[in-house]
């Protein structure tokens, strides 16, 4: 009995201090098919959730600049590079494997909706992504974004793109408002409207702290039977 006691407190300690990886996306296993190279496939593109392993993903566009041309979905456009890609000629590499998500002159708000995450029993939740933002000039209408349920929680706007642009840079963002819920989506949302302006996106992991229900439970059966001992 005493031996059992001795390792339920070392496990607990250790869970304690654990922090978890509730899900990621590295877009390493994605084929490129979904990316586009002529605006008139966005269509294939909208909605198309991910083929490969990990946090599920589809995209989404807006006319948020009012150009009235339908934007990528109706083809009125076209040599744009959206979604999965191997393509290095900005990025020199990705931060995991040989693919990452790109938004290319998107002419709108495109978004790269994830889905909906499960936090129940977590809590200190992060979202952590390698961002890549092309050296280029941004005007006053151009942003990046990370959306949360429905808020924006993280924009760049002009002076901040210009200002980090170039390399690859790690944004980690504070998800504690949403410790705990049972659905936690996020999308990433790049506005841009000129063939140089180019954001990456590698490597998105959230991660949280699981509650210690399991080890607290063992933990009342081990007080349960040290109460018996001392009756
Ligand atoms: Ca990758
Ligand atoms: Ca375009
Ligand atoms: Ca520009
Ligand atoms: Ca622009």
């Amino acid at each position: 009995m005493k031996i059992a006691i001795v390792t339920v407190a070392a496990f607990a300690g250790a869970a304690t201090a654990g922090v978890s990886t509730l899900a990621s996306q590295n877009f390493d296993d994605n084929s490129t098919a979904p990316q586009i190279t002529n605006n008139a496939d966005l269509g294939t593109l909208v909605g198309h959730f991910s083929d490969g392993s990990g946090l599920g993903f589809g995209t989404s566009w807006v006319d948020s600049r009012g150009t009235g041309m339908g934007g990528p979905v109706d083809g009125a456009e076209s040599g744009d590079f959206i979604g999965v890609t191997s393509f290095t000629g900005d990025v020199g590499n990705f931060t995991s494997g040989a693919q990452g998500y790109q938004f290319n002159d998107v002419d709108g708000a495109l978004s790269l909706d994830f889905a909906s995450i499960d936090a129940s029993g977590f809590s200190g939740l992060e979202l952590t992504f390698d961002l890549f933002i092309n050296s280029t000039t941004y005007e006053p209408d151009d942003f990046f974004n990370v959306v949360v349920n429905g808020t924006t929680i993280y924009t760049l706007g002009e002076l901040d793109l210009e200002g980090t642009a170039g390399s690859w840079q790690t944004i980690v963002l504070d998800l504690g408002a949403y410790d705990g819920l049972s659905s936690v989506q996020i999308s990433i949302v790049g506005d841009t409207n000129a063939s140089t302006e180019n954001f990456y996106v590698d490597t998105v992991a959230v991660t949280g702290v699981p509650a210690p229900a399991s080890i607290a439970l063992v933990g009342l059966g081990g007080l349960v039977a040290a109460r018996r001992r001392r009756a």
